[in-house]
């Protein structure tokens, strides 16, 4: 897709005064430490090294703007669910993410990236109430899908439909990119309805 052809790094943010300084509409990552967020935003950018990937968890530490085609941003943020930060670190992070939310009023949807071998955690259930209840369109991605075979693939897809009472969950894989053209087709289609 031609929009996804041009895409770049724009900035990134340790606080509020940071966030770009447009309104261009934004569609916002979230998901636990080391899912796969950020391979996420690269397969989508089809960017080898767009946004970090990290082969420790806790990579992204900050929030990472990266604009699509000029049309639109994608924002990587750090996982949540990392064992081994400190408590400052923790409340700094809070605080971004309550920023983020709190201010951004051109984030129109979310994607919550999960990993498909383990399905929804706590953790990723809250972040998923919590999406739905500011009233973000939020699409599923089920992420490292290349990790288990097709059957594998098929059940564990019914177990996170389940869990989300959401049947339009991507099945995708940075490696092999099944699913990349289905939250492509998504994103473009959130800035349709958001105009
Ligand atoms: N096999 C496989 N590995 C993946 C896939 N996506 C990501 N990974 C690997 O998982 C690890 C973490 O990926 P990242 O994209 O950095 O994860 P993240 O969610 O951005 O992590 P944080 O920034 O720490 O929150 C890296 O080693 C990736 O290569 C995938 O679809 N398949
Ligand atoms: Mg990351």
């Amino acid at each position: 897709m031609k929009t996804f052809a041009t895409s770049k790094w724009l900035i990134t943010a340790a606080k509020k005064e940071q966030f770009p300084a447009t309104d261009l509409p934004e569609i916002v990552l979230a998901g636990r430490s080391n899912v796969g967020k950020s391979s996420l935003i690269n397969a989508l950018a089809n960017v080898n090294a767009l946004a970090f990937v990290g082969k420790r968890a806790g990579k992204t530490r900050y929030l990472n703007f990266f604009s699509i085609g000029d049309v639109f941003h994608l924002v990587d943020v750090p996982g949540y669910g990392f064992a081994n930060r400190s408590k400052e670190e923790l409340k700094q992070y809070g605080r971004l993410m309550e920023d983020y939310f709190g201010s951004r009023t051109q984030c129109i949807a979310a994607i919550l990236v999960v990993d498909i071998r383990l399905g929804l955690t706590d953790d990723d259930l809250d972040m998923l109430e919590y999406v739905r209840a500011i009233g973000l369109p939020t699409k599923i991605v089920a992420t490292k899908s290349d990790k288990l075979s097709y059957s594998q693939r098929l059940k564990a897809k019914t177990v996170i439909t389940t869990q989300t009472a959401d049947n339009n969950i991507a099945v995708f894989s940075a490696e092999s990119k099944e699913g990349v053209e289905e939250v492509r087709a998504w994103c473009l289609s959130q800035l349709e309805a958001s105009r």
